[in-house]
């Protein structure tokens, strides 16, 4: 694919030797352990935690059991009212196929059984996922047809993690009989794959149009794959995936990918722009293809550097009483925002975060004259600040609000979708301001009034729904969701600053009040109350997600460290390796 620079070949060779290079410049600044990053942050009003006790390693420790003991609460009540199904019901007690009736809930787990040191549970759990019959799908809302995005990031992610931290060679055989089954999907024009396949009479399924997070977001499961099982056929699904996506930001030149696309001609369409629902994945596993790679996939750093920087100039607001930064979804002709912000958008700041402390994070890895006017205007503004800084500083304004969004209900619980005051104004436009008042006191967002909760009581709110929270609530609901916690997992990974871990704290006690049922855990319908009103639903990236992140946040073990480890978009940790010259001639990799 030719994103702009250098031919294939030198790019790659580029890599290995920048890979070299940055790798012991970033260990000789201890920048990879994190410890150079501790208590960072130079623009903070003040140190983050001035008051916040520490508390002591076994007390931390303690807390991560507690996160076992309600994953056990959770995998149980399944095995006890749901096994053989998909999901738990949790207020009917009983099972639900939500996912091809292949026990996604006990497939999604198996890496949190391990990483939880639950081997008995996984031992047990071992001979029914041998047994799973990938062919047969049974009639689930998806008709007969198993969904390409759930199936791969749910079932295909959960074995290939399983296996990567047990060695058990049941999982690797399951995961690539699974992919192959799968792999018609990519039978279209670009080697986009398509929205669904029937694995019995290998039918696919789906119109030309689909959404950005369902058309690329496998290069990571195939990837991995095709070096865990050295076949050829895996590698050319992940890396088609790559190439095509290159191919359409050549002709981008630039700026994030939109949210539709016609699959059957591999082309963008329409001008969506959104890290939300809908595309979410795709432009998280941009960064994670290239850290997976062993910093190798040199394009899809350069994609994930593009999307950024339109995402920091464009789709980034602050509030005007609390200045709560946010990240909204914009029409890309003229960039006007909804100023909705998502739950499923909270995985961002995460991302910038793991961004920050795993690259060298500066522009010169692209060619601003092959840059669309609107892209070169991005880049020439971000070129003016440590680009490093900013997306950690972007990354923290981000997770606290998305924990202000928890903090402010009574519930403690974050709500799906909110909407920020239309007053807001472009993120970008206060950083200039405070860059050019010589970036004196507090950065735009990172002042003590944007990390402050504002409870909220029903009384005020009848009044002025949006005033002093700076949003409405405009989709209640919480669906038992990661992604905040998710991103304060990464942000206490990378900061090391406790106040993430003491946020995470004050989440867990939430879900256990609000969300344990006898049976398993619930969604909510509404965050606004407390006690809050229950869900007869337990999603399976609870057990492969959420409780997940909560146990790392809290454990003083860090068994899957961010520089050695990949998260796929469902959780499932995969080591980062570099291809052999062995791999690379049989695969053909340049
Ligand atoms: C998960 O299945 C994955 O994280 C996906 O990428 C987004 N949605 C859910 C969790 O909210």
């Amino acid at each position: 694919m030719a994103i702009f620079t250098r031919p294939k070949s030198t790019r790659y060779i580029f890599a290995a030797v920048a890979a070299v290079v940055v790798i012991s410049t970033l260990y000789s600044l201890q920048v990879l352990d994190g410890s150079r990053l501790s208590n960072f942050n130079p623009w903070l009003e003040s140190p983050t935690s001035p008051t916040l006790p520490t508390l002591p390693a076994p007390e931390w420790d303690e807390r991560a059991v507690q996160v076992k003991e309600a994953f056990l609460h959770a995998y149980n009540s399944y095995l006890e009212h749901a096994e053989g199904y998909d999901e738990l019901l949790p207020l009917s007690k009983a099972g639900v196929n939500n996912f091809n009736a292949w026990n996604v809930t006990m497939v999604d787990s198996l890496d949190t059984m391990l990483l939880m040191g639950l081997h008995d549970e996984f031992a047990a759990a071992l001979p029914i996922v041998h047994r799973g019959d990938y062919r047969k799908v049974q009639h689930n809302r998806y008709a007969s047809s198993a969904p390409f995005f759930e199936t791969a990031i749910r079932y295909l992610g959960g074995l290939l993690s399983a296996y990567a931290l047990s060695g058990e060679k049941i999982l690797i055989d399951k995961a690539d009989y699974l992919a192959t089954l799968l792999e018609p999907v990519f039978n279209t024009a670009k080697g986009f794959p398509v929205f669904a396949i029937n694995p019995t009479t290998n039918d696919t399924i789906g119109g030309s149009t689909g959404v950005f997070a369902e058309v690329a977001s496998c290069q990571l499961e195939w990837t991995y794959l095709a070096h865990a099982t050295s076949s050829k056929k895996h590698f050319d699904v992940g890396y088609n995936v790559v190439e095509s996506l290159g191919d359409a930001m050549t002709s981008r030149k630039g700026g994030m990918f939109p949210t539709y696309w016609d699959v059957a001609i591999g082309q963008p369409r329409g001008d969506a722009l959104t890290v939300g629902a809908a595309a979410d994945s795709a432009h998280e596993y941009l960064l994670k293809q290239y850290l997976l790679t062993g910093k190798e996939d040199i394009a899809s750093l350069q994609m994930y550097l593009l999307m950024t920087n339109e995402v920091l100039t464009r789709l980034m607001y602050i509030t005007p009483t609390r200045q709560m930064v946010y990240v909204t979804d914009v029409n890309g002709v003229n960039y006007w925002p909804s100023h909705h912000f998502e739950h499923l958008s909270c995985f961002f700041p995460g991302l910038l975060a793991l961004g920050a402390h795993t690259l060298p994070l500066d522009l010169s890895v692209l060619d601003p004259t092959q840059l669309s006017t609107e892209a070169q205007r991005q880049y020439r503004v971000l070129s003016q600040y440590d680009l490093r800084d900013l997306h950690l500083a972007a990354a923290d304004a981000l997770a606290t609000s998305c924990y202000l969004l928890y903090a402010d209900q009574p519930s403690g619980l974050g709500p799906e979708t909110v909407g920020m005051d239309l007053k807001s104004t472009p993120w970008i436009d206060a950083l200039e301001e405070w860059r050019e008042r010589g970036k004196g006191g507090v950065m735009p967002g990172l002042g003590r009034n944007a990390s402050t909760p504002v409870p909220y009581t029903k009384s005020e709110y009848d009044k002025a729904p949006s005033e002093p929270w700076d949003y409405v609530v405009r989709r209640a609901e919480y669906f038992l969701r990661p992604e905040t916690i998710e991103s304060i997992y990464i942000m206490h990974k990378v900061t090391g600053d406790p106040i993430w871990r003491e946020r995470g704290w004050e989440i867990f006690q939430a879900l256990e009040r609000e969300t344990r049922s006898f049976a398993g855990y619930t969604s909510l319908s509404s965050v606004m109350q407390s006690p809050a009103p229950k869900q007869d639903e337990q999603p399976s990236y609870f057990l492969a997600e959420t409780l997940k992140y909560l146990y790392l946040l809290f454990s003083n073990k860090d068994p899957v460290p961010l520089d050695q480890w990949v998260f796929n978009t469902e959780a499932h940790p995969l080591p980062v390796f570099k291809w052999t010259e062995w791999e690379k001639h049989k695969f053909n990799i340049p």
